[in-house]
C-alpha cells in the first residue's frame, strides 16, 4: 500500500516542510507526500522541495482556501473573489504536476450556509458545478478529488455527505472529477464508510482516502483503527475487494503526541489490519458478508483478534 502523511501535524509543533519531509524519509512504509496549497509551497523553491524528497512521490495537492474567502468558495457572492478561488486551484495544478503529482483534493471549507434565508441553493450549487468543470477542463491529465465534510466551517456544507458528493460528481459529468473519502467526516455524517466507498468505487470515482478515526461528533482525527476497529476492517476489506491502488493519507490531528510516531503509528495499524485481513482472505470475507448475518459478521470481527 502507498503512505502519505499530514505536514501540518509537524509545521504546527515548529518545523518546516522541509523538516517533515526529513522526517518522513526515515519512516517504515511511507511512500508518498501531500501538500496543503498554497501554504506548504509558497516560500519555497520547487526545487529545494524535489532535492528534499529523495525516494518520496509526491501523490497531490490539497487546495487551502483559508480565511479571505469566508463567504465562499466556489459559491462566493463576491464574484471576483470566486473566481480568484478557482484560479488558486488551477496554480495549485500547475505546482503540483511540476512536483509529479496527480490529485488534487478540493475541500469546499467555506461552500455552505449558517443562517435560513442565507443562501438560494440552486444557484450556489450550479456555481459548484460550473466552478468544479472549470478546473477539471483546465487540467484534463490530473484526478481533480472532493472531499466532503457535514460541517465546520460552516453549520450547513453544500457537499455534505457520500451521497451528496455523488450526485455532485455525476452532474459536473468529467472523468477526472472524482472523491476522495475522509473516515471521520464520514463517522460526523453518520455515513457507513465502507457503504460509501462501495458507492465511488463501482463509479471508477475512489480518488483518495483520508484515514483516521474518531467518535463522530466532531473531526476527531484519532490513530486510524484506535476507536472503529470493525468499521476500519470492512474499509480495508472493501478498499482490497475494489483493487484501490491509490495512496493512503493520514489526515490525523497529534496534538499531544509526536507527530513521528503517530504516523508511524498510523501506517503500522492499516499495516496490520490489512495483513490480517489477508490472512482470512478477501474471499472467505465475501462469504461472510453473503450470509446477510449479524452473528456471523460479528463473529469475522473477533476473529481478527485472534
Ligand atoms: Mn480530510
Amino acid at each position: 500500500m502507498n503512505y502519505a502523511g499530514r505536514i501540518n501535524s509537524f509545521i504546527f509543533k515548529g518545523g518546516t516542510v522541509l523538516d517533515a519531509i526529513k522526517e518522513y524519509r526515515k519512516m517504515n512504509g511511507l511512500t508518498h507526500l501531500e501538500f496543503n496549497y498554497p501554504e506548504h509551497i509558497a516560500g519555497y523553491d520547487l526545487n529545494d522541495i524535489k532535492e528534499a524528497m529523495g525516494d518520496l512521490k509526491v501523490n497531490g495537492f490539497a487546495i487551502r482556501w483559508r480565511n479571505r474567502f469566508i463567504n465562499g468558495n466556489f459559491t462566493n457572492p463576491d464574484l471576483q473573489l470566486r473566481q480568484e478561488a478557482i484560479q488558486m486551484c488551477k496554480d495549485g495544478i500547475d505546482a503540483c504536476r511540476e512536483l509529479g503529482g496527480s490529485v488534487i483534493t478540493l475541500w469546499f471549507e467555506n461552500d455552505g450556509f449558517d443562517y435560513p434565508f442565507q443562501l438560494d441553493y440552486e444557484k450556489a450549487w450550479d456555481m459548484m458545478v460550473d466552478g468544479i468543470r472549470e478546473v477539471a477542463d483546465y487540467a484534463p491529465d490530473m484526478k481533480i478529488s472532493i472531499e466532503y465534510k457535514p460541517f465546520e466551517e460552516r453549520s450547513f456544507a453544500m457537499v455534505d455527505s457520500t451521497g451528496m458528493t455523488m450526485l455532485l460528481i455525476e452532474e459536473v459529468d468529467r472523468p477526472n472529477v472524482g472523491c476522495t473519502l475522509d473516515f471521520c467526516h464520514m463517522l460526523m455524517k453518520n455515513d457507513s464508510p465502507s457503504y460509501g466507498i462501495a458507492h465511488a468505487a463501482r463509479r471508477g470515482k475512489l480518488f483518495g482516502l483520508h484515514m483516521n478515526d474518531g467518535y463522530g461528533k466532531q473531526d476527531n482525527g484519532l490513530i486510524f483503527a484506535s476507536v472503529n476497529i470493525g468499521l476500519c476492517a470492512e474499509f480495508v476489506y472493501y478498499l482490497k475487494k475494489y483493487h484501490y491502488t491509490g495512496v493512503v493519507f493520514f489526515d490525523t490531528f497529534p496534538r499531544r503526541e509526536e507527530a513521528a510516531p503517530e504516523t508511524q503509528a498510523n501506517i503500522d495499524a492499516f499495516e496490520k489490519i490489512s495483513h490480517l485481513i489477508d490472512e482470512i482472505g478477501v474471499d472467505n470475507i465475501s462469504d461472510v458478508v453473503s450470509k446477510c448475518d449479524g452473528v456471523s459478521a460479528s463473529k469475522l470481527i473477533l476473529s481478527l483478534l485472534k
